[in-house]
Order: C-alpha cells, then structure tokens, then sequence
C-alpha cells in the first residue's frame, strides 16, 4: 500500500463503511495504526454496545502500537459510556501521534477525546478527509445534536415526475436494480415512515426482504387510525415492529390494532393531524437515529414544507406516464413563485441500468 496519509485514513473509512447500518445510534467508525510504514492494527466499530473501533485495532496492534501513528475516522471517545474511553486505551499503548477525521458531535466528548491525548503529549492532527467522514455518519451527527432522526426522502416517478397512476397504481415504475438499492437503502436506516394513504392504497410490507439486512421498524401516520387491521404490514412475520402515530382517541379501534400487534403512539395534534415534529421526536428519544420517507405525497409535502427533510433519494424510470393526472412528488401547496422553490444542494447523480437516481440535500427553509 502507498502508505501517504490520506491513503491511510481512506482505508479507515473504507474499514468505518462495514459497519454502516449496523451501529445505530452509535457512528460507523474505523481506525488504522501504522509504524514504521506497516499496518500494524486494524478496526472498525461494529455494534452498539461493544468496542470501539480504536480498541479491535489496537488488541490487534499490541506493543507494536507504542510510538505508532493511529488514524481514526471519529475523535476517540472520552467518556464512559457502554465501554471505558478509547482515548485513555491510545494515552495507555503509548501511541506516537493520532490523525482525527472529525471531532465527535456528542456533547459528552466534543474535543475531550483530543484534549486527554494532547494531555498526555500525544500530537493530534484533526481534519483529515473531513468531509467524507462527516458523509459517512450524517444521521449520527443530527442525531446526537439534535434528538431527531435524519430524514431521507426516498421516490420513484417517471421521467414526467408522476409517482403513480390517477388510480393509484404504482407497481412498478423503477427496474429490480433500482428497486435491489432500496431494499439496501431500508437496512440501514432505523426506520420506515409512511402515510396511511400509501398503506390503503399499496398494502406494502416495508420489509428489506429482497437483501439479506434487518428489517427497519415501520412506522404509519395515521391521524384518524384509517389503517385496516388486517393490512400485510401488521400480519406478515417481520421481526421489525409497526408502530401506527395518530391524534385518535379511539379506544375500540385502538385496542383492535393493538392486538394486532401495532404499538399506538399518540402524538401532539396540529390542526386535527399529527403534528410531524412532535413524531420524530419522540422516535428520535427512543433512538431512531435515521429514517426513511417512503411516501406519499401528502406526508412528504408535508415534511417537506415544515423543513423536516435532510436527504432525498429520487429515482427517475426512463419512462412517461403522459398526463397532468398522476399523482406527484409532493401533495398539498406549491410556492408562488420560482423565487419560493426549497433549493437542493450537493446533487449527485448515478445509474441502475436505464435508471437514473438523483442525491440531494434540500437548503435550509
Ligand atoms: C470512538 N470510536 O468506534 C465509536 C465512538 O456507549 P458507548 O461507550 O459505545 O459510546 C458511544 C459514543 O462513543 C457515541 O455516541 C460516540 O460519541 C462515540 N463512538 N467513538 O472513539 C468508536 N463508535
Ligand atoms: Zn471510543
């Protein structure tokens, strides 16, 4: 390996990116020691709950790691949380010098981890492949400052942007590629939001069935508890939950969906509706870190005028459906005018055969 520093800190986060998906409501981390122009240790974080990327590489690195250079995607801890603080394991191997990707967000370690190993007069170079290493862990970072879940915005439409038919049909406008994608994409986020009108009108499993990953929990807006309760998502064997948000009061129906096996969250009402905001933070409180917006239109116009989106997934299907009747992205109001569009930034475009999918960050409002 041509061993330049930047070099070193791309397999860091090649090593961070196995464990994405799967460290929720921690971050994906990866941590590399070198010394004398040798990998001596390598790790990544792979579970909540268990060690911290540091610590696999140095067990792996041993004395070897005395004088060494460790690059870590993630400041290293400070505190004790489920495990003791990585920056007194580096301070104890008697590392030489440590390279940081980002300073960790969690206020319980925000620059402490540094400053411990500065203590100790271990040099410490902070920044390196910033960016990516922030890319990597965009839900944690909302997350631990925030206390909501990052929303992703997932669509599929037609090149003319309908995502489905004036009578509902939408079975399907995108190819197995795309479609494989978005299974993936649903194992590795905590959580699947859907409206109720997508329920009634698609009776979806939200499952990542097509991959092999965990199935999210699922979680329906459902203000006025319109959800049957023999929908597929509350009959079929997931080990994923469903929980069904709404301003109902309805004990009949209530205990009905419950012993259906749903789990009936009341939220705060905003004009008779569940109010959005309320929802994702009581999602957010239980450890929600990321969840995906699967539709439809009405709740993502909806999430998409109060500010709530932070990513959008769009996949475009070479395709026309040739009218001004089809359903679109986005139900309720648009802007006036050009000057009231929610811009996007950052766009990248890829390709799933004929398909083609758009990343974006919508602008703050
Ligand atoms: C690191 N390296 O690999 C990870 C870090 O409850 P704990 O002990 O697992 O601590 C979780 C917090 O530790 C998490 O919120 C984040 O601030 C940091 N995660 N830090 O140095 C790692 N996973
Ligand atoms: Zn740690």
């Amino acid at each position: 390996m041509d061993m330049t520093p930047e070099r070193i800190m791309r397999r860091a986060l090649t090593l961070a990116r196995r464990g994405t998906g799967k460290t929720s409501p921690n971050p994906a981390v990866g941590c590399v020691i070198v010394r004398d122009g040798v990998v001596v240790g390598e790790g990544w974080h792979r579970k909540a709950g268990t060690p911290h990327a540091e610590v696999h590489a140095l067990r792996q690195a041993g004395e070897r790691a005395r004088g060494a250079d460790v690059y870590v995607t993630l400041e290293p801890c400070s505190h004790f949380g489920k495990t003791p603080p990585c920056a007194d394991a580096l301070v104890d191997a008697g590392v030489g010098r440590v390279f940081v990707g980002m300073v960790d967000p969690n206020p319980k370690v925000s620059g402490r981890g540094i400053g411990r190993l500065r203590s100790a007069g271990i040099e410490v170079v902070i920044g390196m492949l910033e960016a990516e290493c922030r890319r990597l862990n965009e839900p944690f970072v909302k997350h631990v400052t925030t206390g909501l879940p990052y929303v992703i915005l997932k669509a599929a439409m037609t090149m003319d942007g309908k995502t489905a038919t004036a009578k509902g049909d939408s079975r399907w406008i995108t190819n197995e590629t795309s479609r494989q994608y978005v299974h993936r994409l649903r194992s590795t986020v905590d959580a699947i939001l859907v409206g109720v009108g997508t329920v009634l009108a698609d009776d979806p499993q939200l499952t990542a069935r097509i991959t092999r990953g965990r199935d999210p929990l699922r979680v329906v807006v459902d203000s006025s508890l319109r959800i049957p309760a023999g929908a597929r998502m509350l009959c079929q064997e997931s080990p994923a939950g469903t929980v069904i948000a709404t301003v109902s009061e309805d004990r009949n129906r209530i205990a009905q969906l419950e012993s259906a096996g749903a789990e009936v969250l009341r939220c705060r009402a905003e004009l008779g509706r569940v109010d959005l905001r309320d929802l994702l933070a009581r999602l957010g409180a239980r450890g929600v870190q990321s969840i995906l917006l699967e539709g439809g239109s009405e709740l993502a116009g909806e999430a998409l005028r109060a500010g709530l989106i932070d990513k959008c997934v769009l996949f475009y299907a070479p395709k026309f459906l040739g009218g001004a009747d089809g359903l679109g992205l986005f139900g309720g109001p648009s802007a006036e005018r050009m000057n009231g569009c929610r811009r996007l930034k950052d766009v990248n475009v890829r390709r799933f055969g004929g398909d083609v999918m758009i990343e974006a960050y919508p602008e703050e409002p």
